[in-house]
């Protein structure tokens, strides 16, 4: 596992990590077994969760410190609590990194996960576009200013803007506008979907959604679009209809930050805001960032109270740790296998009669359509589960089976590249994949009929295939040199 061209500092890790658990073993010995464990079941795991990665050890010992203690409501140099001197530092210097490895003007550290981040900056262009407008006209300053009439009619123009965002089984995320999401209650909201022929994104049926619907916002992004989405063009709707147009690339920060998607691909210089989570392919620590042009800054660092929890300083330091690893050259490597991968994944996949949704793959996404092989998105997660192999089942456009048992399995390399698993390699996972599928057959539910839930392996599959997935791990060791005794 390559993270970075710093100095090897595995031994010390290692004796760090170990420490960490005997020092929480001695509290509470059940939580250091879980911490163990988990190590132990990833490094025995084939993980070709899409969204999943593993964070460098400096990544994750930057986590585990006082910095945990301190209270920073506000941002950076103008806090709600004193005594946040270090909090500032650590604060600004993961900005900084944000700021320089993205092009971004502006970068906001604090979001705790890619939700919080999207609630972050749909707050600000509301607050940019409906609340400071009507404070002006208002001759107030702050919301806390009005006049009951006044208020009144500032909460209903705020409670009656328009969203227009991907649909969720066309690979949108569920904070996109989904009615049962709070996104989706925030704003009259309208999805765009994907050409039923193609699986790709028409940007000719954006552009008509989007002059009919009117939306306030546009956002492009994805968590299972398997394809790249052109922002200029994006940009280019959203400036025709009026709307502000926000990125969400929580899944594909890390090929942004690797270089592999730049110009029209690369949603910074394009979009007004971007949201991203810090953990997916960017190989950070669990949490969320906004960046954003100039117009937007003041409104985004009032994320935190006015949408956020208090920040988690020691996050925002691991944050620093990762986005100083992803500028060094090794993370543009990195990015671009995670693409070669996916495309040796999918190809894979097609030479052994697979059917992918859209057909291929130009991002770290696979989406494989198992209804070829006669089974459930369910069934196919369970039976690659038994076999060693974790993915997670996702629907496809047009899900006849909907969005519990789906008829679709996602898949990602972000996290395999990192193991240091290669395109060979990728080809023998299609081969162990194509194999559990095709030995996989729908179980029978009490009443006699075919189950979308069970499934039934044919003997020895299972074992053989975990057999041969542990042999192939074993090759890439993870975190190699931490020794845990
Ligand atoms: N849970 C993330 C994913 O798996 O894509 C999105 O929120």
């Amino acid at each position: 596992m390559s993270t970075s061209s710093t100095p090897d500092t595995t031994h010390t890790a290692s004796a760090a990590f170990r420490g960490a658990l005997d020092v929480i073993g001695a509290v509470e010995p059940r939580i250091a077994e879980a911490i163990g464990a988990e190590l132990r079941d990833q490094r025995e795991s084939l993980k070709l969760i899409a969204s999943e990665n593993y964070a460098s050890p400096a990544t994750l010992l930057a986590m585990g410190n006082w910095l945990s203690d301190k209270y920073a409501e506000g941002t950076i140099g103008h806090r709600f609590y004193a005594g946040c001197q270090n909090v500032d530092t650590v604060e600004s210097i993961a900005a900084e990194h944000a700021r320089e490895l993205f092009g971004a003007r502006h970068a906001y550290a604090q979001p705790h996960s890619g939700i919080d981040a999207n609630l972050v900056a749909f707050w600000s262009v509301l607050a940019q576009r409906v609340e400071s407008p009507a404070l002006e006209r208002a001759g107030a300053r702050q919301a806390n200013d009005l006049t009951e009439a006044d208020w009144e009619e500032l909460r209903h123009d705020l409670g009656n803007q328009r969203m227009l965002g991907m649909s969720l089984d066309a690979g949108g995320h569920l904070t996109h506008g989904f009615r049962p999401n709070i996104s989706g209650k925030m704003f009259h909201q309208r999805s765009y979907g994907t050409d039923p022929a193609t699986g790709l994104l028409d940007y000719d049926a954006v552009r008509a959604a989007a002059r009919e619907f009117r939306p306030l916002i546009l956002i492009a992004g994805y968590s299972a679009y398997p394809r790249l989405i052109n922002f200029r063009v994006m940009r280019e709707i959203a400036d025709e209809v009026g709307a502000t147009l926000m990125v969400d690339m929580a899944h594909f920060a890390g090929l942004v930050a690797g270089k592999v998607l730049t110009g029209d691909f690369d949603p910074v210089p394009n979009a007004q805001i971007v949201t991203t989570t810090t953990h997916k392919s960017l190989r950070g620590p669990r949490g969320g960032m906004v960046l954003c042009d100039d117009s937007l800054a003041q409104q985004v660092d009032r994320g935190c109270p006015m949408v956020l929890g208090g920040p988690l300083p020691h996050v925002m330091a691991a944050k620093a740790v990762a986005l100083a690893e992803a500028r060094q050259p090794a993370f543009r490597d990195y990015a671009q296998h995670v693409v070669d991968n996916s495309r040796a994944l999918a190809e894979g996949l097609l030479t052994r009669g697979a059917r992918l949704v859209t057909g291929g793959t130009d991002n770290h996404i696979v989406l494989l359509d198992v209804s070829g092989y006669g089974l459930t998105g369910r069934q196919a997660e369970a039976a690659l589960l038994e076999s060693g192999i974790v993915t997670n089942r996702n629907s496809i456009p047009r899900d006849p089976n909907g969005a519990w048992y789906t008829s679709g399995i996602r898949l990602g390399t972000p996290a395999l590249t990192t193991r240091g698993l290669g395109t060979a390699d990728m080809d023998e996972v299609a081969a162990l994949i194509d194999g559990v599928l095709s030995q996989t057959t729908p179980g029978t539910t009490k009443s006699g009929k075919p189950s979308k839930a069970s499934h039934v392996l044919a003997d020895g599959v299972a074992k053989r295939t975990a057999e041969r997935a542990g042999e192939l791990l074993a090759q890439h060791p993870l975190y190699p040199g931490i020794d845990l005794g």
